[in-house]
């Protein structure tokens, strides 16, 4: 019996740049057929090596993972420091909303608020793990953007250790913090990554429509929302090689091998990872022509 077995490899933080202009959901189609996704950017570092895989000569928009969601949620700016919220603090009857999506702090106060309010923020940096406090007014995503050029990120608070610390340096003022609320969700679903690099003022949700995401190469690769209908080229997650391999057993009958497949799968997987392939290998079964799994060997 013989049956082609198709091997993925690929380190997940690797990206291809493809320049065919296909709409969001085409994109996403050819990325899942021939990488594993269109892309996910899971901080500062991620998206620098983003840009670098874009031709040099393309200062226009390009697809990226980044679809609105229906669900909102409140998330940390820097995503690794904090990946589900443990600790909140907030102020009686908060967070009070509609439409305040970041949080602000004065003294032992949380408040949700309108992130185009200008105040003081608190900036983290992870190379020496500490908080800083800057006395310059911003509205959210500015003091974002100043936070990451400056240091890490605007500051998470994953305990009241952190908390108190950050009472410390702060003075009698409400200041940004990195938590912030949206619907935004990444087409490969095993990531939850928050980090966003919104342009000033995006996403603006242009004309009610705009559901999908793209980077701008004429703006440094910041975000901006558009229609997923436009025709752009794309960004897919993931550099590695698609191969595809005849596997050949003998003495099992079709029907038992149909019910053995995945388990046949894991076992080649695991030789491949042994013999020194990366363990995020990814292997499937390519149905042949007549729609079989396997076939007898001719
Ligand atoms: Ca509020
Ligand atoms: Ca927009």
């Amino acid at each position: 019996m013989t049956g082609l077995c198709s091997t993925y490899s690929a380190m997940s933080q690797q990206y291809q740049f493809i320049s065919e202009f296909k709409t969001w959901a085409e994109a996403q189609e050819s990325c899942r057929k021939a990488h594993i996704d269109l892309a996910t950017v899971e901080d500062m570092r991620s998206m620098r090596s983003l840009l670098k895989t874009v031709d040099p000569q393309y200062l226009g928009l390009v697809w990226i993972g980044l679809e609105r969601g229906m669900e909102q949620r409140w998330q940390w700016s820097l995503w690794n420091s904090s990946q589900t919220i443990t600790y909140t603090n907030w102020g009686e009857g908060e967070p009070d909303g509609p439409g305040d999506t970041c949080a602000m702090k004065y003294e032992e106060i949380w408040t949700d608020a309108f992130c185009s309010i200008v105040t003081e923020f608190i900036c983290f940096d992870e190379s020496d793990g500490k908080y800083i406090a800057v006395d310059i007014k911003k509205p959210w995503h500015e003091a974002q953007l100043y936070c990451r050029a400056n240091y890490t990120d605007l500051a998470p608070i994953p305990n009241s250790t952190v908390e108190k610390e950050i009472e410390k340096i702060a003075g009698p003022y409400w200041y940004w913090t990195g938590l912030f609320q949206d619907s935004w969700e990444w087409s490969d679903k095993r990531q939850m990554s928050s980090f966003r690099y919104w342009m000033s003022g995006k996403p603006d949700n242009y004309g009610g429509e705009e559901g999908c995401t793209a980077i701008d190469m004429s703006n440094g690769g910041l975000w901006d929302d558009l229609s997923c209908n436009n025709n752009l080229p794309f960004i897919c997650l993931g550099e590695g090689k698609k191969q595809i391999v005849q596997v050949t057993f003998s003495s099992v009958g079709d029907l038992r091998l149909n019910d053995l497949s995945v388990a046949i799968l894991e076992q080649i997987k695991s030789k491949l990872i042994a013999s020194g392939l990366p363990p995020d290998i990814r292997l499937t079964w390519r149905r042949q022509s007549d729609g079989r799994l396997f076939r007898p060997r001719q």
